[in-house]
């Protein structure tokens, strides 16, 4: 009987965690209007990419854009994490990138609606520019090239 105990651990250790998003991915709470197309997109093609989407429906979006200082930069859906503004089609590793240094900024925006970006079109590797948005509103300057 003492063999099968590695593997019934390993079993419960996967039920546990490995299946559940609150372990393996990153909480990410995005707004979006309620008949955007390409919004869902993009909430497809970040549970894809293994985040954990809250996706919630608002019909007054300029109010959310402006609540979270995006308003001078802004596309369609807004999106949270990490205390920081994810505003458009940016890409995961702009996202990552973004996490992984902490710059003190508002977040990061891929401004209108790029064909090449995630949820819009295909992407063509250093094609898309995702843009740092300061706080106090300062301009916006290039953040990456996706
Ligand atoms: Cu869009």
């Amino acid at each position: 009987m003492k063999i099968y105990k590695p593997i019934i651990f390993i079993s419960i250790m996967t039920i546990l965690f490995g299946t559940n998003p609150a372990f393996s991915a990153s909480a990410i709470k995005l707004y979006k209007s309620p008949t955007c197309g390409c919004c869902e997109k993009y909430v497809d093609y970040l549970r894809a990419n293994d985040f954990a989407v809250t996706a919630v429906n608002e019909s007054d979006m300029s109010a959310i854009k402006k609540k979270y200082g995006m308003d001078h930069a802004a596309s369609c859906h807004t999106a949270l994490i990490g205390g920081y503004v994810i505003e458009g089609h940016v890409s995961v590793g702009a996202i990552n990138k973004l996490l992984k240094e902490k710059p003190d900024i508002v977040g990061i925006s891929a401004p209108g609606m790029p064909q090449n970006s995630p949820g819009m079109g295909e992407m063509k590797k250093g094609t898309l520019t995702i843009y740092a948005v300061p706080k106090y509103g300062k301009s916006s300057y290039v953040f990456s090239v996706e």
